[in-house]
């Protein structure tokens, strides 16, 4: 995962909540590297404009990064609210804030969102990610930022190199090719590795119907 890969790059000294929103953004680019972790900022989330679009308090107006949702005037903008509502109102979120462009011509910051987990971003809870995947909104990838929206969806231990010719998951007793829709949504944490059918096999597990590993 991005998040993970790219800590080294980040300075924790520091609490970055204590310095004013503009001093948080310097000390990302004094850092000196393009930063992709989720905790450049945090705070309570105040008020929820729309679907992509809320206040967090000490920071301000808060644009999700690289999605869409539809407008206020329909009911699907109003879900859409809706949903934010529902997990971030009142709640902690952490931010990975645009390194490229920061703030948008609206001057909302430009961000990928986690929910907070025990006092430490979740990164397994990507908000944006949430939001596409729950159908309130869409992906619409700005170039001009520091995140790239496919991503959000990839498990870099299923890449190329990665190692593991089948994966499963310990909470199911299907194998897969690691390129499958279904290996796909399996989480990190519960992601196992099979060199071989036959090691998957003897393990108890069998072959998943949709891409149908020998
Ligand atoms: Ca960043
Ligand atoms: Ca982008
Ligand atoms: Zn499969």
């Amino acid at each position: 995962m991005v998040v993970v890969n790219n800590k080294s790059c980040h300075s924790r000294s520091g609490d970055v909540k204590l310095l004013q929103p503009a001093m948080a953004i310097l000390l990302v680019f004094v850092v000196g590297c393009v930063t992709s972790v989720p905790d450049e900022f945090h705070g309570t989330v105040v008020k929820v404009v729309d679907g992509d679009t809320f206040d967090v308090e000490g920071l301000g107006r808060v644009r999700l990064a690289d999605v869409d949702c539809p407008e206020m005037d329909t009911e699907a903008g109003r879900a859409a609210a809706n949903y934010t509502i529902s997990w971030l109102f009142g709640r902690t979120v952490w931010l990975d804030i645009d390194d490229l462009k920061g703030r948008d011509d609206y001057g909302r910051w430009i961000c990928v969102v986690y929910l907070d987990e025990n006092g430490a971003p979740d990164p397994e809870m990507n908000f944006n990610r949430m939001i596409v995947d729950s159908g309130h909104a869409v992906v619409r990838d700005f170039t001009d930022n520091e995140f790239n929206p496919a991503d959000w969806w990839n498990h870099s231990s299923l890449q190329p190199g990665g190692g593991c010719a089948y994966v499963g998951s310990v909470k199911s007793n299907k194998y897969h090719y690691p390129d499958c829709e279904w290996a796909q949504k399996i989480s990190p944490v519960n992601l196992i590795c099979f060199s071989s059918p036959s090691e998957a096999r003897s393990k108890g597990y069998t072959p998943c119907r949709v891409c149908k590993p020998p």
